[in-house]
């Protein structure tokens, strides 16, 4: 049994009729090839700058990067009013759609005047440019609109995802030293109402019980279930109160390039979340470049769909900043794909007339769990270019994606990229990249990235090894909020000599020269001395019928070092033969990578133990599989899982 039927192409070309309007044509390549900063040049004009900048990149401080310097903008002007002022604020921005059913469709003057008033109540309530403002809400346009009002007046924005504890949320305001939270009363969450106010007022309660230790001056509240809440005075205040009565007119001044414009928490190999700083004119250029180019997004014709969530990274420049900036008309939706049924997403594209479509492997597997009648039931026929993003996606999937949804003839681009890197940095560009499924494919035009083993070698067709990023980009991190030197220490150190940005990530390229990346290395196993990568596994045992979805994990092993240990979700309806299976997945794993590469251990479980971002935990899989006592797992979606894990 191999992960495809026996006549699936292994390469799919760009159809000539994509080619013919794509909006990335050949030449961007030659260009960036001729000259790397000239081509960043070119492609910073995509954006309105109040004054032009007199050096593309000053490296001279490396690695901390100045892009654009002396250039200022205001990133909000570049996202709402250039528009606007274009002629097109009657165009919708953002079509909401809200778990329970309610809809709004927000056009970019309504959405400047939303803008504006919340930044008009950011100054009354004292906020100076530079000032740090922590969002915990959920997908609801406020949200958005709370960004863009930090962009606007220069308040670096933390957003903190609404699935996050009270935990996590005040480490986060400590960190950034956050002087205001906007927040909800409460979320939507599978047909429930779920408090989240309360969670402040517990982060901001702190362990001591004295609110006065945190550096909190206010809270503001969007009122979006009805749920009581405590009210504080003098701190807690409602949008409808103050937002919603503020003047829609708002001048927005321009900040220099290297203003902060967010800082980002993600997990690191330590416990202490790393702070991500981006800054404005270098972040903005090329979210909005490869927003355009990759999704080939054409504005006021095509309807994009973006299904992250405004918490992780992909929220960030592939909701709000590269979208807004080019003029989008998106889908932005609240809730879960299986709210209140599994039709929901489908329901959505077909009501919106979706074209495009981005999302993470994992939700592409869920859907498959669930069975292509599903998507079936439904005229997906406006889908023109499919996305993934977050992970390797298996080839089944991919092919999955590409026929069910896609409609068997659609592009789709697997974006390589990550917190740090700001903005898309490895990704095929549709309708010139001929892609193979499960393969990033190649660094975009202006990005450059090699494959090097510990010697900073770099490798050949087939030898698998370090993904490294040899040359600075636009939008890549400006550091680690209050820790440059863990900044220099987690992704410059490993090449210190060759001056490389280390990504963390395994990568190979094949013998025509496209790149597959692996998975973090932190997830590649070394069995008897090979090399092996946790997805190549999963990949391989999602290609046998009876698998849903695998995660793979390297448990400590007296004799090769590492054994390869599995945990599968059967599909629906599919049954557990029991040792049947698991020799059957076995030989699976064995044919189509390498008898090396059989997991000693195949164990069927329910549920996997994921993130609230959709990665799966596998530090918590390795402390199952050798028997060690669970650390922390409070940013797990469901602790409970193991329960049942371990029950098997
Ligand atoms: C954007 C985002 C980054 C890590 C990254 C890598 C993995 C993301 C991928 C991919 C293979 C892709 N990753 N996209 N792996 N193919 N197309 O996900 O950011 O949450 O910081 O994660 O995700 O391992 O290093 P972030």
């Amino acid at each position: 049994m191999t992960s495809s039927a026996p006549d699936a192409p292994e390469v799919y070309p760009p159809s000539a009729e994509f080619a013919a309007t794509a909006n990335a044509g050949p030449e961007l390549q030659a260009e960036a090839d001729r000259d790397r900063l000239a081509f960043w040049d070119a492609q910073a004009r995509r954006l309105d700058w109040a004054t032009p900048w007199t050096e593309v990149l000053d490296w001279s401080d490396a690695p901390v990067a100045k892009w654009f310097v002396g250039g200022r903008l205001n990133v909000a002007f570049n996202c709402i009013d250039r528009h606007v002022l274009a002629g097109n604020g009657d165009r919708v921005a953002i079509h909401f759609e809200g778990e329970p059913g309610d809809s709004r469709d927000i056009t970019y003057s309504e959405l400047l005047a939303e803008v504006s008033r919340a930044a008009n109540t950011f100054t009354d309530l004292g906020l100076v440019a530079g000032d740090r403002v922590a969002i915990y809400m959920p997908m609801i346009p406020e949200a958005i609109v709370t960004m863009l009002a930090c962009a606007r007046l220069g308040l670096t924005h933390s957003v903190v995802f609404a699935g996050f504890s009270a935990t996590a949320l005040r480490q986060r305001i400590d960190d950034a030293q956050a002087k205001l939270v906007v927040t909800v009363d409460g979320q939507w969450r599978r047909g429930q109402a779920a408090p989240l106010k309360p969670a402040v007022d517990e982060a901001l309660a702190g362990e001591t019980g004295d609110p006065g230790a945190s550096s909190v001056q206010n809270v503001m509240i969007v009122k979006r279930t009805g749920a009581d809440v405590d009210i504080t005075d003098g701190r807690d205040l409602w949008w409808h109160d103050t937002v919603a009565k503020a003047s829609a007119e708002h001048q927005a001044q321009p900040f220099d390039a290297e203003h902060p414009l967010f800082i980002l928490y993600t997990s690191g190999t330590t416990g202490k979340p790393k702070g991500i700083i981006h800054t404005s004119g270098g972040y903005l250029t090329q979210a909005s470049y490869t927003h355009h180019n990759v999704f080939d997004h054409k504005p006021g014709r095509d309807v994009y769909w973006c299904t992250a969530d405004i918490g992780w990274v992909t929220g960030h420049s592939y909701i709000v900043y590269g979208p807004l900036s080019n003029g989008v008309t998106q889908v932005v939706y609240e809730g879960t794909p299986n709210s209140p049924d599994e039709h929901r997403h489908f329901q959505i594209i077909e009501k919106y007339g979706v074209t495009i479509y981005y999302t993470a492997p994992t939700l592409v597997r869920t859907f498959m769990k669930w069975g292509r009648g599903i998507p079936d039931a439904h005229d997906l026929s406006s889908i023109r270019l499919l996305g993934s993003v977050g992970e390797p996606i298996n080839p089944e999937a991919w092919r999955w994606f590409r026929d069910v949804i896609g409609g068997g003839g659609v592009p789709i681009v697997d974006t390589w990229w990550q917190t740090e890197t700001g903005a898309i940095m490895i990704s095929p560009l549709p309708g010139i990249t001929a892609a193979k499924p499960g393969s990033a494919m190649a660094p975009l035009p202006g990005i450059s990235a090699k494959i090097v083993d510990d010697d900073a070698h770099e490798l050949g067709a087939g030898g698998s090894g370090y993904l490294v990023l040899d040359q600075p980009w636009p939008s890549m991190l400006r550091g680690i909020w209050g820790d440059m030197d863990r900044y220099r220490d987690t992704y410059w150190s490993r090449y210190a000599e060759e001056g490389w940005y280390f990504a963390g990530d395994g990568a190979k390229y094949d013998e025509d020269g496209a790149l597959w990346v692996l998975g973090r290395v932190d997830d590649v196993m070394n069995v008897s001395g090979h090399r092996i990568s946790t997805s190549e596994v999963e990949s391989a045992l999602v290609g046998h019928p009876a698998i849903a979805e695998a995660a793979v994990v390297g448990a400590a092993d007296e004799t090769t070092g590492q054994g390869i240990v599995a945990f599968v979700i059967l599909c629906e309806g599919m049954e557990n033969t029991g040792e049947l299976l698991v020799s059957e997945l076995r030989t699976q794993v064995s044919t189509e990578i390498s008898p090396i590469a059989k997991p000693r251990q195949i164990t069927v479980v329910p549920e996997l133990p994921k993130t609230r971002s959709g990665k799966i935990m596998r530090r918590l899989l390795r402390d199952v599989a050798e028997g060690r006592d669970l650390g922390d797992t409070s940013t797990l979606v469901d602790p409970k899982v193991f329960d049942a894990i371990r029950g098997h």
